[in-house]
C-alpha cells in the first residue's frame, strides 16, 4: 500500500471493480468538469440553488437549471425533494447529460444520519438505472455544509454504491478536496474493494 498508495495521490485517481463490467472510481477532481451521464448534485429541500457543490453546478449548468428546477412539483410547501429523494433535470450547459438532484441530511448523529444519507445514494442510483443511464458520477453528499464526518459518510457511499449499482457501468467520485480523496481512499482499501486498472 505504501508506494501504491503514493502512486495514487500522485494520479489522484483510482479504479474498483464492482462485478463484471461495472468500475468504481475514485477521483480528485471538479464534478461539473466530466461527460458522464449524470453528474449528482448535493442539493437542498428547495432545490433552487445554493452553495458548494450545489453553486458550482448551478453556475456551469446555466439558468436553464434553475428554470427546470422550479418546474419540479413542490410535496410540501417549499419542498421539492425531501431528505433522502431525488429528482433528475437535464444539464444544460454542463458536459454531463443530466442532473440528478438529491438532499442528504444535515449531519446530528450517525444513528438518526446514516439511512438518511444511504437513502440519498440508493435513491440517485436507483433513479440513474430506471432512466437506463450508463455512468455516474457523486460528490461527497453532506460532507461540506451538511458537516457529515468524512469517513463515516466514506462508507456509507462505498458500501451502497456496491449494494445498488444494478446496471450502471461507472460510478464515479469527484471529491474536491483532498481530505475527501483520502477518506474515499482509505475507506475503499477497509471495505476490500477489488483494484482494477481500467481508467474509469
Ligand atoms: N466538485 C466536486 N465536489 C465539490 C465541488 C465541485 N465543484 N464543490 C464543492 N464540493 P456541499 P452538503 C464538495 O456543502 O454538505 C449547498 O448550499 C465539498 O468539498 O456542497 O450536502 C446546498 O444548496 C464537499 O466535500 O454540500 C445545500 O443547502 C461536498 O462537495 C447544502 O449546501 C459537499 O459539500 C448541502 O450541503
Amino acid at each position: 500500500w505504501g508506494k501504491g498508495r503514493r502512486r495514487i495521490l500522485e494520479n489522484n485517481m483510482n479504479s474498483y471493480s464492482l462485478g463484471e463490467d461495472r468500475t468504481l472510481t475514485i477521483a480528485r477532481e471538479d464534478i461539473t468538469s466530466l461527460e458522464v451521464d449524470a453528474i449528482v448534485n448535493a442539493a437542498n429541500k428547495r432545490m433552487l440553488g445554493g452553495g458548494g457543490v450545489d453553486g458550482a453546478i448551478h453556475r456551469v449548468a446555466g439558468r436553464r437549471l434553475r428554470a427546470a428546477c422550479e418546474e419540479i412539483p413542490e410535496t410540501s410547501p417549499g419542498v421539492r425533494c425531501p431528505t433522502g429523494e431525488a429528482r433528475i433535470t437535464p444539464g444544460f450547459e454542463l458536459p454531463a447529460g443530466k442532473v440528478i438532484h438529491t438532499v442528504g441530511p444535515v449531519y446530528l448523529d450517525a444513528e438518526t444520519s446514516a439511512p438518511l444519507l444511504v437513502s440519498a445514494y440508493r435513491s440517485s442510483l436507483e433513479l440513474a438505472n430506471s432512466e437506463g443511464l450508463s455512468s455516474i458520477a457523486f460528490p461527497a453528499i453532506s460532507c461540506g455544509a451538511y458537516a457529515y464526518p468524512l469517513n463515516e459518510a466514506a462508507t456509507l457511499a462505498l458500501e451502497t454504491c456496491r449494494t445498488h449499482v444494478g446496471a450502471l457501468r461507472e460510478i464515479r467520485f469527484a471529491l474536491f478536496g483532498e481530505a475527501g480523496f483520502e477518506a474515499w481512499l482509505e475507506t475503499a482499501r477497509s471495505l476490500g474493494l477489488e483494484q482494477s486498472d481500467e481508467p474509469g
